[in-house]
């Protein structure tokens, strides 16, 4: 077998910031205290599993570049699985990461019949269960693929096709139930091909009542086997189909309201899924959590260049900081997590490459943390945020609020007080400045 498949490289350790060696964490201390708590569980670390061992490097123009050993095409189908997942837990444990994620199909090849299918991954799961045992790494959440295979070329729930509709739900079902066994934190369902690529053969108001239903059963399903953990929506604009219906969590907010889902269900908000819904990360977190479903990450980044998912590991503190410092001001991560939903560039063929990926992913978070720490801790922008709307915590503001006041009564008042209200500066950019002056703090 493959073990040990890095076979050069240790277990990363922290080192701290003036180190030389590149495969050391300058950032990430897992038992550092920071808000409170070890680093470690304020972040809450995963390594995903189909971009980093999946995906073989392949593109629209070009063949495979990563020459992995379990990726052999004339190899067993469950011996590469095996193989897989010997290297997988090798990475997660020399990275230190507390968990992973998965789709169905990352972890298990598809059989020749969908009980087949299912007994495969019932299989490989027992045996990554005894690795989780041995290792204490946890499962932070599981996914069924609902977009690869031809069958869902039409989409899974909001397919034309009921029968297609069926297998989705016959999938999901096999899946939660295995997140349940294996003690996930959360369930997630990206959209994968819920969505359109012309209207001139799509019944919009038809895929929209589907979709809510396949959510309702799913959600139906998690309290029928006692499941504890959330369920995530992950919102994206656009790819693989022109129009995602969760196109951004505002949407995803009004469809989860329409299907008396929104207490239910929360929100996965990857990084490159906002900048191409054309918001900042920040703003998608800060919409969420305005809204209660603030669920969990997935961390990754665009290019500002490119108008599609380049799924690149995380590099700009500045960026992770603005919305970090949202998710931790308001009660941190919760059940949720930092997921690595990145991938390598396709000339980094070195095994290597993905212990300096995932470094450096690592490093940018923590480095994010302990500047939204020092913006928590002085809160300069909580203090003025606090004096901007101070006069709705009194008469006027709150009389408005407990609808004590009608346009009438409001019409009277500024009449009769002959209110003239003076405009007063927005400071942005002294609180431009407040935010620059903690980054890339040590
Ligand atoms: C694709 C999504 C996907 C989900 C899991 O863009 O990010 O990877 O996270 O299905
Ligand atoms: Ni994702
Ligand atoms: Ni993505």
């Amino acid at each position: 077998m493959d073990h040990p498949f890095f076979e050069s490289i240790e277990k990363i350790p922290f080192l701290g910031p003036d180190t030389d060696e590149p495969l050391a964490f300058r950032w990430y201390d897992a038992e550092r205290q920071v808000l409170g708590r070890p680093m470690a569980e304020v972040l809450r670390f995963a390594v995903c599993y189909w971009h980093t061992f999946c995906w073989p490097g392949d593109d629209v123009f070009g063949d495979a570049t990563f020459a992995r050993p379990w990726m052999v095409s004339d190899g067993e189908p469950m011996d590469m699985a095996r193989r897989k997942l010997g290297v997988a837990f090798e990475l997660f444990e020399k990275l230190g990461v507390p968990f992973f994620c998965f789709h169905d199909r990352d972890i298990a090849p598809a059989g020749d019949s969908f009980a087949q299918t299912c007994d495969r991954l019932d299989t490989i799961l027992d045996e990554a269960q005894a690795h989780m045992e041995r290792s204490g790494i946890r499962l932070l959440w599981g996914t069924a693929n609902l977009f690869g295979h031809p069958r869902f070329a039409a989409g899974a729930a909001t397919n034309p096709d009921p029968e297609v509709f069926a297998y989705a739900a016959a999938q999901v079902k096999h899946c939660l139930e295995a997140t349940h066994r294996l003690g996930g934190a959360n369930y997630v369902l990206w959209g994968g091909r819920e969505g359109y690529d012309t209207l001139l053969n799509t019944d919009l108001r038809r895929e929209a009542d589907q979709l809510g239903r396949f959510m309702q059963l799913v959600v139906e399903h998690k309290h029928a086997i006692g499941f504890g953990g959330t369920i995530l929506i992950e919102p994206k604009p656009h790819e693989p189909t022109k129009h995602q219906y969760d196109r951004d969590v505002a949407a995803v907010f009004a469809f989860l309201q329409k299907y008396g889902l929104d207490k239910e269900i929360k929100l996965n908000i990857e990084v490159n899924h906002a900048t191409l819904a054309g918001h900042s990360f920040q703003h998608e977190i800060a919409y969420a959590i305005a809204n209660d479903i603030f669920g969990s990450v997935d961390a990754n980044r665009g290019d500002p260049q490119n108008g599609w998912d380049t799924d690149q590991f995380p590099n700009s503190v500045e960026e992770m900081t603005l919305a970090v410092y949202e998710i931790m001001k308001n009660g941190g991560i919760g059940n949720g997590g930092f997921n690595f939903d990145a991938k390598l560039r396709r000339q980094s063929i070195d095994p290597v490459d993905l212990f300096h990926a995932h470094i450096g992913g690592m490093d940018t978070i923590a480095r994010a943390l302990l500047c939204a720490e020092a913006l928590i801790d002085d809160n300069p922008l909580g203090r003025h945020v606090d004096a901007r709307y101070a006069g709705w915590n009194e008469s006027l503001g709150a009389r408005i609020l407990s609808r004590e006041e009608s346009l009438d009564t409001l019409y009277q008042r500024v009449r009769a007080e002959n209110l003239d209200p003076t405009p007063v500066s927005g400071r942005q950019e002294l609180l431009e400045n407040e935010v620059a002056r903690r980054l890339y703090r040590r």
